[in-house]
């Protein structure tokens, strides 16, 4: 029953610069050196920044009612939505991310607190990008208002137990999370987790994982999670929208392939880091939860869509931004997300 070999290639495969930095000083990998990017300038303390990767997927336009907003001016804007990440734990005191902090369990040290310990900060860069807060300091999440739930299965030294990760999705079913975000994966598929994914989807639980950074000499299908049918795969985009392939200058280009649905901003994201710190992290462990968070910017306008009904709008390359060949294709999915359209497929409920 203990996958603890195989999990730990997860981390490997999804964790970005900013992480594997931490890996290798552990001497866990010495493949994956590259430098640790730079933290963007700190924020003034008057209005929150917006950062480019939310401006481009236009979700201030959905929670701030025109285009470059920096505060929230709707109703739109993930309330009372239920979003939980299955990862490293969370710094969830962050003063960009302490107000929307639901609570969460610990798989590794078990209890009840989530709290980031010892690790890298990777569910801290995660978490930002769906969270962070409106409220005049740092950056604004793609759905600042939601509850932010988090199961830390991941121990410091990025080893994971997929009995962790099925007990996390059980835990998403009784707590009655909206969508559980999945910033992780390997090259197997584990067929406990495949019957928990479908009771979790069946549940109504919308899911979605990244698809993987491994670049050439790797295989870069989708991987597992993502590869689930009934999980959302998303892949990463540069500001230059093209699919991100840092080959050049480091190790690794987002997964793609048969089963990759969609793509969002994956580099050079700006998020919430250690203490009251903003960093910049890069990879599909960030797109994976913008996309998260634009599904909660849908149920936020219509709480009655069921998980079919948001994979059908996003689904569509007349609703994404339609990248590559037209139509969905393997680098690009069905394309990149934008959640002014994907909110704007949303019908009100009845
Ligand atoms: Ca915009
Ligand atoms: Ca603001
Ligand atoms: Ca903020
Ligand atoms: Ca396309």
């Amino acid at each position: 029953m203990m996958k603890k070999l195989y999990l730990s290639t997860i981390l490997l495969v999804f964790l970005s610069f900013f992480s594997i930095g931490i890996f290798t000083s552990y001497g866990v990998s010495a493949v994956f050196p590259h430098p640790r990017p730079p933290s963007p300038p700190p924020p003034p303390p008057t209005e929150d920044n917006l950062a480019w990767w939310c401006d481009v997927v236009n979700a201030e336009i959905v929670w701030g009612g025109f285009e470059d907003a920096k505060d929230v001016n709707t109703a739109i804007h993930g309330g009372g939505i239920n979003v939980c990440i299955i990862d490293t734990g969370c710094n969830y005191t962050h003063l960009d991310l302490d107000d929307n902090y639901a609570g969460g369990w610990d798989y590794v040290k078990p209890d009840n607190d989530p709290m980031e310990e010892g690790g890298n900060y990777h569910g801290t860069h995660v978490a930002g990008t769906i969270a962070m807060e409106d409220n005049e300091v740092g950056y604004i999440g793609i759905a600042p208002r939601i509850n932010l739930y988090v199961l830390r299965v991941i121990d410091p030294l990025g080893w994971a137990d997929a009995e962790y990760i099925n007990k996390s999705l059980h835990w998403a079913i009784e707590n009655e999370m909206d969508i559980v975000s999945m910033s992780f994966g390997g090259f197997e598929e584990i067929d406990f987790l495949n019957v928990t994914l479908n009771k979790a989807y069946d549940a109504g639980i919308v899911l979605v994982a990244g698809s993987g950074n491994y670049y050439k000499g790797w295989p870069t299908n989708v991987m597992f999670p993502a590869s689930h049918p009934k999980v959302i795969a998303v892949g990463a985009v540069n500001s230059d929208l093209f699919r991100a392939n840092l080959s050049n200058t480091g190790t690794w280009g987002s997964c793609y392939g048969q089963g990759l649905d969609l793509v969002a901003p994956g580099v050079n994201i700006m998020t919430t880091g250690k203490s009251d710190t903003w960093v910049t992290d890069s990879g599909t462990s960030l797109a994976c939860p913008i996309v998260a968070g634009i599904c909660a910017l849908m149920l936020s306008k219509n709480p009655n869509l069921t998980p079919d009904q948001i994979r059908d709008i996003l689904f569509n390359s007349e609703n994404v931004i339609d990248l590559g060949p037209t139509g969905w294709d393997e680098e690009y999915g069905y394309g990149m997300v934008d959640a002014d359209f994907a909110v704007s497929n949303v019908s009100y409920p009845n």
